[in-house]
């Protein structure tokens, strides 16, 4: 299906203002009930509790994931506006169409003021594990789902809508690929306070960023935004010290961006380059002259570390451990690597096994879903109680379980699945993510 026939979900008025302004701001995507669930053990995993800010000894924590919802039953009407901006569903690659519960937590600091946005130390733009050229696949959209009532001076991230065009036109200027910095390609990882000097040199100059392009993203528990993928933006500083908690999900395409041929129509995000390049009709004969790379950051350890300690105090809380063994998880899912796993009591008589395919899944090679649980795979069978159902993606966080507690399942993978979308898994690679188990 080209953009221009993609169904409709934005109003012209968002449409224009994506076009204007590079960003859209959506309503109530997802309800209050939905976001308490999605972050009910936040705090846990944080080791840091709300009512206490002693405890508060980080001001802004980028959380890793343990969890994922499927975008489409979570927030549909966002889902269906990231498909119309970067031109539809099957634009976008299967692993980005879930959120995960990486949740970015700005608490702010004691005695800190708010400043100048331009003074920002963290302006940036996302995707730091590739190397950048304009029609980049990899960070499609930056997104910003509101898990927190960010009020102003809240902490919401502040964004700079004039940055578009710079980081448009230096990676025009730029065919050969940049680092996520905007640096040549092959230059290392700067560090020290130059780290984002390319960034901070646009908001600081008054001609490139007028005072009007700078906007702070507030918003209500359920609101969600999408920015262009270039959106030059910065955490701010939570003055209120109230609890700031967003997201940043990325949407990755299977294919990069098309600016050389308007056969197909351009998609919004498309046409908001294009228009700021000065092409609006197109780029004939822009085309990319180095190879594409993906990079590991720094990150990626920092928070494979943190997810440790976050399970060591997710099983503190929750009294114990899984009684699953390996074995019996390797026999019901027939998955490669390393699996670890995890059993939450979601109340109802409901418990969910969640399975971490670990480094498989970082690189995103699978998709999350629920499965139906009930009788027998190497396991006791039990009869599947008709009021236990998989719960829809967005209710599965709960306690920890026992690790007396027995649950006899069966896991389920058959392409009679697939076509009911409890379970998403990729033929080539056979997987399945995130499994409920039901008991009786
Ligand atoms: O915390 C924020 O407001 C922004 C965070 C961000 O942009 C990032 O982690 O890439
Ligand atoms: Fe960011």
């Amino acid at each position: 299906m080209s953009p221009a026939e993609f169904p409709t979900s934005l109003t012209a008025a968002q449409k224009s203002h994506f076009l204007t302004h590079g960003f859209v701001h959506l309503s109530a995507c997802f309800s209050r009930d939905a976001s308490a669930a999605f972050t009910a053990n936040l705090w846990t995993r944080l080791g840091m509790s709300p009512d206490d800010k002693s405890t508060w000894h980080n001001e802004r924590t980028n959380m890793p994931s343990h969890n994922a919802v499927r975008i489409s039953e979570f927030a549909p009407k966002a889902w269906s506006a990231i498909c119309e901006l970067v031109g539809g569903e099957d634009r976008i690659s299967e692993e980005t169409k879930v959120w995960k519960d990486s949740f970015i937590v700005n608490l702010g600091k004691e005695g800190q003021g708010a400043g100048p946005f331009r003074e920002l130390d963290g302006w940036h733009v996302d995707g730091d594990f590739f190397l950048h050229f304009l029609d980049s696949p990899e960070q499609a959209l930056l997104v910003i789902p509101i898990f927190s009532d960010i009020a102003p001076g809240g902490g919401g991230t502040a964004i700079c809508t004039d940055g578009i065009r710079v980081v448009a036109r230096h990676l025009y200027d730029n065919p050969n690929g940049v680092t996520p910095w905007m640096h040549v390609r092959g230059t290392p990882e700067p560090t020290g306070p130059d780290r984002l000097s390319f960034f901070s040199s646009i908001v600081q100059n008054r001609e490139l960023a007028s005072d009007a392009s700078f906007h702070e993203m507030t918003g209500a528990v359920g609101d969600v935004y999408l920015l262009h993928p270039l959106m030059v933006h910065s955490a701010s500083k939570n003055v209120t010290r109230i609890p700031r908690v967003i997201t940043n999900p990325p949407v990755t395409l299977k294919a990069p961006f098309s600016f050389n041929s308007a056969g197909d129509g351009f998609s919004l995000v498309e046409q908001k380059t294009l228009r700021e390049l000065g092409y609006p009709t197109g780029l004939e004969g822009w085309k990319i002259e180095g190879e594409r790379e993906m990079i590991v950051p720094r990150r990626v350890k920092i928070q494979e570390e943190m997810k440790e300690r976050e399970r060591e105090r997710l099983a503190r809380e929750g009294n114990g451990d899984s009684t699953f063994s390996d074995s019996e998880i390797h026999k019901s899912t027939n998955t490669p690597t390393r699996i670890e796993h995890e059993l939450y009591d979601l109340g109802d008589n409901t418990l969910q096994l969640v399975v971490d395919f670990g480094p498989v899944a970082a690189h995103g090679e699978h998709n999350f879903g629920g499965a139906r649980a009930c009788e027998n795979h190497g396991v006791p069978s039990i009869p599947l109680d008709p009021r236990h159902k998989a719960l829809p993606v967005s209710r599965q966080i709960g306690r920890k379980v026992d690790r007396e507690c027995h649950v006899p399942i069966r896991i389920i993978k058959s392409d009679e699945e697939h076509r009911a979308g409890m379970v998403q898994h990729k033929p080539d690679t056979d997987a399945v993510f995130v499994f409920l188990a039901v008991f009786v």
